[in-house]
């Protein structure tokens, strides 16, 4: 990056890369600036050789409340539109190919749901809360809401959130396939730290690939998402670290993948 975020805190632990979302008098409420630096932070540790997995977090209060509404709510229409606001670079968190991990704690509303679906898996703290609430303000989910949610959750559930504007519980959540753990608040980091960890302890490129097959069955068809998956699984044959991790397992002892 090229000057210090504001909105955003970045760290490492190993080879993982945490980015924490800070603006906590306003609960992370989500604003170009904030997207930009998320956005060029996440492209950033996408590029670093050093890093091999992401997590996206914010307070024990709130992950995220949602867009800004105080700043959007003098906006017209050919304002928002004209500028896509603040959606201009949402498809880029969507382009990162290494996995980023949603640590979830306290409000994910609205835009801040849609950035937790955004990421690959979600991990939440037990007093999370996730809802679509645009409905109150006359507006709809304007980041992937209507889309990723009914994909994640069904229709039926995915409906009453949308057009009742309630919120769901980290268990509800849970039980709905949102978010794949639930973890007591104060273990939130380390288990979403743990997770990263892992992966990143696997060779980055099937990792990488694994990512990209596995958004294609969120993304796209049956028939296309099993042929990339069968290709790219004959692909993975060509790395060395396909040699490495078989051949250790042969031999019974640890695999070092080099991540090529
Ligand atoms: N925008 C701006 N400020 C916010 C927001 C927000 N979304 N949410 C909370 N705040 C501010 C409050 O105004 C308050 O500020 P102040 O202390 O100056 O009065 C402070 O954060 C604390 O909030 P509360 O006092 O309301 O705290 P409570 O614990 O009583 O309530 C809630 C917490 C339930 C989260 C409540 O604040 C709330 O309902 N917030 C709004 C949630 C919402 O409607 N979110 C959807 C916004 S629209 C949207 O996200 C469209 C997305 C489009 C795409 C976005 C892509 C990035």
């Amino acid at each position: 990056m090229t000057s210090t975020p504001e909105f955003i805190q970045i760290r490492t632990e190993g080879r993982v890369g945490i980015l924490t979302l800070n603006r906590p008098k306003q609960l992370n409420a989500l604003n170009d600036q904030l997207i930009d630096e998320l956005v060029a932070a996440l492209k950033a540790f996408d590029a670093d050789d050093e890093i091999g997995c992401m997590i996206v977090t914010g307070s024990e209060k709130a992950f995220a409340a949602g867009a800004d509404i105080g700043a959007m709510a003098s906006y017209t229409f050919s304002d928002v539109y004209k500028s896509e606001y603040i959606t201009h670079n949402w498809d880029l968190i969507r382009s990162i190919r290494k996995p980023v991990i949603a640590a979830v704690s306290g409000f994910a509303l609205g835009g801040g749901c849609e950035l937790a679906m955004l990421c690959d898996f979600i991990i939440a703290a037990d007093n999370a809360k996730f809802g679509q609430p645009e409905i109150k303000l006359a507006i709809i989910p304007g980041a992937g809401g209507t889309q990723r949610l009914p994909r994640a959750i069904g229709k039926s559930k995915a409906m009453d959130l949308v057009l009742t504007g309630r919120m769901m519980d980290a268990q509800e959540a849970e039980r709905a396939g949102l978010v794949s753990r639930v973890v007591p608040l104060d273990k939130l980091m380390d288990e979403a730290l743990g997770a990263a960890l892992t992966i990143c302890n696997y060779s980055l490129p099937s990792v990488m690939v694994a990512k990209e097959a596995v958004n294609r069955a969120f993304e796209g068809s049956l028939t296309d998402g099993a042929m990339f998956e069968r290709r790219m699984f004959h692909a993975l044959f060509a790395t060395a670290d396909q040699k490495e991790g078989m051949t250790a397992f042969v031999e019974k002892r640890k695999p070092e993948f080099k991540h090529r």
